[in-house]
């Protein structure tokens, strides 16, 4: 609990035998519910997984009978998180490459009542260098053009938007359509692009990550399809509030963004 507020911590998971045990036991004492759901691993997840929640109450563990894509694994999560009546919902990849230290500086951010969303920025304030264990270079600067795009084209003021550490209030996750978003990686982006078509506010905090292998998987090509996909959202946010496209995953009106409370 955080100012009375029920704190749920999700983890999409797939093959994360060797970093679940340390994401969970990294995690604050404020967190009152940690969901795992397996997206039918080729590891020793389930196991893993499956031992850990017989020693802390707190973990409620899911398994897709099928490998149904990251999307997919989140839809499972966030549906889990709201059942168990949670306030604050914290997404973070068990992979140990994000800090999970910092899911009590996220919370407190929405328990404020001044944000809906936060986003643990790998691009605020100085981070490692790829030799020291810090993002590759060709990430940093995928990221770095996607960013800038996605926040011209959605008016924004962003550090990043491709981080796997994200906080959100149970009220956004009851308004975003999550059901219409894909299954595979982008869905992460039509998520957000959702979240600013709503009207929620989004802040971020820096956070320190760390790139070992492990930590990150996925190939050339698929990050390609991941990038081509966040410029297909962000066009498709500045279409849909000029009224000029309809967007599946964006249906009913755009409201601007609330001021502050
Ligand atoms: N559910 C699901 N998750 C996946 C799949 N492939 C990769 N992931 C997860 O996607 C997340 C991001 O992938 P990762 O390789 O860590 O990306 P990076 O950290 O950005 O380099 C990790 O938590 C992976 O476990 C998949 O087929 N299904
Ligand atoms: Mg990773």
């Amino acid at each position: 609990m955080l100012e009375k507020k029920n704190i749920t911590v999700v983890m999409p998971a797939y093959n994360a035998a060797s970093t679940l045990k340390k994401s969970i036991k990294d995690l604050p004492d404020i967190v009152d519910n940690i969901v795992v759901v397996d997206d039918y691993s080729t590891d020793k997840t389930v196991k893993v997984a499956q031992e850990l929640a017989k020693k802390d109450k707190r973990i409620y563990f899911l398994q897709h009978k099928n490998n149904k894509g990251y999307g997919a694994n989140q839809k499972t999560c966030y549906k889990k998180a709201l059942e168990l009546k949670s306030d604050i919902v914290i997404m973070v990849h068990p992979d140990y490459q994000y800090s999970p230290k910092l899911a009590t500086a996220m919370a407190a951010m929405i328990a404020s009542g001044h944000y809906d969303v936060v986003l643990a920025s790998r691009i605020l304030g100085k981070q490692l260098e790829p030799n020291e264990g810090g993002m590759p270079k060709w990430r940093w600067v995928s990221n770095r053009i996607l960013t800038l795009v996605q926040n011209i084209l959605c008016n924004n003021k962003m550090s990043e938007y491709h981080t796997g550490y994200r906080a959100f209030s149970a009220e956004v996750l009851k308004k975003l359509p999550l059901e219409q978003n894909s299954d595979d990686f982008v869905f992460d982006n039509q998520m957000l692009v959702q979240v600013m078509y709503y009207g929620f506010r989004m802040g971020e905090i820096s956070c320190p990550t760390r790139y070992f292998e492990e930590a990150s998987s996925i190939n050339w090509k698929r990050s390609v399809v991941y990038g081509l996909g966040v410029l297909k959202s962000s066009l498709q946010y500045y279409l849909a509030i000029r009224g000029k496209m309809k967007v599946n995953y964006l249906p009913g009106k755009h409201i601007a963004t609330r001021s502050i409370d």
